[in-house]
């Protein structure tokens, strides 16, 4: 397939320096998985500046502790630092789809902090062009749906009055993490009280394992639209297994971490819908492969979240308005996250539980609030 950014003209990119910067950022409430809680997010912002003096943002999705994947905030920032960025910083850079192939042989694993940079030059380059993420990435939607993904609650009836209130705020899918001991009677109690109809999935964060299936095959009872990431995340075999004893689909997030595993899954029938997170995969590129993939091969993908900041979210956005992004994106609006998000306009959602897509406005859409980002940053440093 002709990569997206072959459509348009773009100009060649040479990154002069990016600024590292951490923020912290306070969940309006917390928000806990099956591996760990978390109130105040760390977050790690990229400011890119090419030699023209063009900026472009990002945010590596890298967490504070390292119980979603090995990656974490401090991880990825000495990656970035030490390995990522002296590769990209000065090389001419033509096209931003093939900016991950930089990064695959001299640097091993750490997606998310390479994902930071490559998005980043994406969003650097539509801003060059004058159009807007969306475009360059090859987005064919002005607005995208959207999901809720709720943390696990201290009992089954705080759960069922959250979802009910998601529910009736427009939300079009309703995410409720589970682990072992707080799943059913959580799940059972929130399909009763929304009605048979109400767009209902879970998702374990690889809390499961094999041992468990009898009890994740009663969750067939509670038709959901999917089990997300049931087992362990390097374990494609064993959700195979399970996959042939369930109705319900499962979807696979930590699994696939770049486009062969998303190959794997399909090949072994490990699942039949996948999350898509451009910081898991290593970038736009891979994300937009496995993309392709999956709609050639008849599975629907939807776009997740790592509770980005409203510049994550953006990228986030564009990429959910392509083509095969068949279900919502856990993707709320601002105010759902934090009292004040660093972006201006805010993300917001209309009653129909859809974000607009900024298609009318160069790179990502939203201007940084450089000001708040100077009130939240606990730390900066400039890489040459
Ligand atoms: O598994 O999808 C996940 C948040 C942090 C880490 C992992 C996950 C999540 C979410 C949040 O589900 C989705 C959001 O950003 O709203
Ligand atoms: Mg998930």
């Amino acid at each position: 397939m002709t990569p997206p950014s072959e459509n348009a003209r773009l100009p060649v990119i040479q990154l002069d320096q990016v600024v590292l910067r951490e923020i912290h950022l306070p969940l309006r409430e917390p928000f806990r998985i099956s591996s760990g809680s978390v109130l105040h997010r760390r977050i790690l912002l990229l400011e890119l500046q090419d030699r023209s003096g063009a900026i472009g943002w990002s945010e590596c999705v890298a967490p504070e502790r390292p119980n979603y994947s090995p990656e974490t905030i401090d991880t990825a920032w000495l990656m970035l630092r030490d390995w990522v960025l002296p590769l990209a910083l000065g090389t001419r850079i033509e096209d931003p789809a093939r900016v991950h192939t930089l990064f695959e042989g001299p640097v091993r694993g750490h997606p998310m902090a390479k994902a930071a940079v490559e998005m980043g030059i994406w969003e650097l380059a539509a801003r060059q062009a004058g159009i807007s993420l969306s475009r360059l990435l090859g987005g064919t939607r002005d607005r995208v749906d959207v999901g809720i993904s709720l943390g696990i609650q201290e009992s089954p009836e705080a759960l069922i009055e959250r979802a009910q209130t998601a529910l009736a705020r427009g939300y079009r899918k309703i995410k409720l993490k589970v682990g072992p001991g707080e799943d059913y009677e959580y799940v059972a109690g929130v399909r009763d009280a929304l009605g048979p109809d109400a767009p209902l999935m879970v998702d374990a964060n690889s809390a499961y394992t094999l041992a468990d299936a009898d009890g994740l095959a009663r969750l067939d009872e509670l038709d959901l639209m999917m089990i997300e990431q049931p087992l362990d995340r390097t374990d494609l075999v064993r959700h195979a297994r399970l996959q042939a004893r369930l109705r319900t689909p499962i979807c696979l997030d930590e699994s696939i971490d770049c486009v062969d595993r998303a190959e794997d899954m399909l090949e072994l029938g490990s699942g039949r819908i996948v999350n898509v997170k451009p910081g898991r995969v290593g970038g736009f590129a891979p994300a937009l492969a496995i993309h392709d993939l999956c709609e050639r091969a008849g599975i629907p993908v939807w776009c997740g979240g790592m509770l980005e900041s409203g510049i994550g979210r953006a990228h986030n956005v564009a990429l959910a308005s392509l083509g095969n992004f068949q279900l919502p994106g856990d993707l709320s609006p601002s105010d759902r996250y934090w009292k004040r998000d660093i972006v201006e306009p805010e993300w917001t959602m209309d009653a129909e539980g859809r974000v607009q897509v900024p298609l009318d406005r160069p790179g990502m859409g939203v201007e940084v609030d450089r000001a708040r980002i100077e009130e939240l940053m606990v730390r900066e440093e400039v890489v040459r």
